[in-house]
């Protein structure tokens, strides 16, 4: 039976994990779990992930309901033992050391998450920013700008699922309509090489950016207008 993967376009997790599936060219079933109908929190889809939160991959008798186990999983079983430059290294230490950036890439996502105030203002609760957050994206926008100003890629010389986690990451800023990017010229050389990435567009671009389109509407109209207003543009 084929892999399921249940995702929608929207969630920056769930695109991490897609673009690992259409790097390594796994084949799946899609299952697009409809996030704007709540589908995620229906008695079906706890049947697939009891946290009621996408993605979820299934192979098999295996269900993973994390993102990075996903992409962790399926470079182990998918990727050929003799491919030079994997997504995942092998080598214990390079994995350890891909673990340590990959764990502080999930404290960065979710401190970009902390300034959007993402769960209050999808509540209905907010409406604006928590600009005490903003120095620490910046300094997460440095930190990341920092190494690719030494490295092609976040992981070095060549392409690792951490620049999908981190190009999502940093794209979830621009739902604040962030404009100080120029500074950042190792991250701009970066997302060129990124965008050459057939997938790019689709899995990262359309994502951000009908991700900020969604949430400048709600802020600015309030989460009832702001949504109806969002889907009848769509
Ligand atoms: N740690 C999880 C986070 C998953 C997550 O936050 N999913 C969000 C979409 S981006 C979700 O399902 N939200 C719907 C909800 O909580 O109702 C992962 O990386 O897979």
């Amino acid at each position: 039976m084929a892999i399921q993967f249940y995702y929608h376009y929207l969630s920056p997790p769930s695109c991490v994990v897609w673009m690992v599936l259409k790097e390594l060219g796994v084949e799946f079933e899609e299952k697009i779990i409809d996030l704007f109908q709540d589908e995620q929190k229906g008695d079906k889809y706890a049947e697939v992930n009891r946290r009621k939160q996408i993605p979820a991959l299934r192979d098999g008798d295996m269900t993973l309901t994390e993102s990075r186990s996903m992409a962790i999983y399926l470079c182990s079983k998918f990727e050929p033992a003799d491919k030079k430059d994997k997504l995942y290294p092998r080598d214990f230490l390079e994995q350890t050391k891909f673990h340590e950036l990959m764990m502080r890439d999930v404290d960065n996502y979710q401190t970009m998450l902390k300034y959007l105030n993402i769960d209050l203002v999808l509540e209905g609760k907010a409406t604006s920013l928590v600009d005490g957050f903003l120095p620490k994206c910046e300094k997460i926008l440095q930190e990341y700008d920092a190494i690719l100003a030494k490295n092609e890629y976040i992981f070095g010389g060549h392409l690792t699922f951490l620049d999908y986690a981190c190009a999502h990451t940093i794209s979830t800023l621009k739902m604040s309509g962030y404009r100080g990017w120029d500074k950042y010229t190792n991250l701009k050389r970066w997302k060129q090489t990124l965008s050459k990435l057939p997938y790019f567009g689709q899995c990262v671009e359309d994502s951000a950016k009908t991700n900020a389109d969604m949430y400048t509407l709600v802020l600015e109209k309030g989460l009832e207008a702001g949504f109806t207003e969002f889907l009848a543009r769509k």
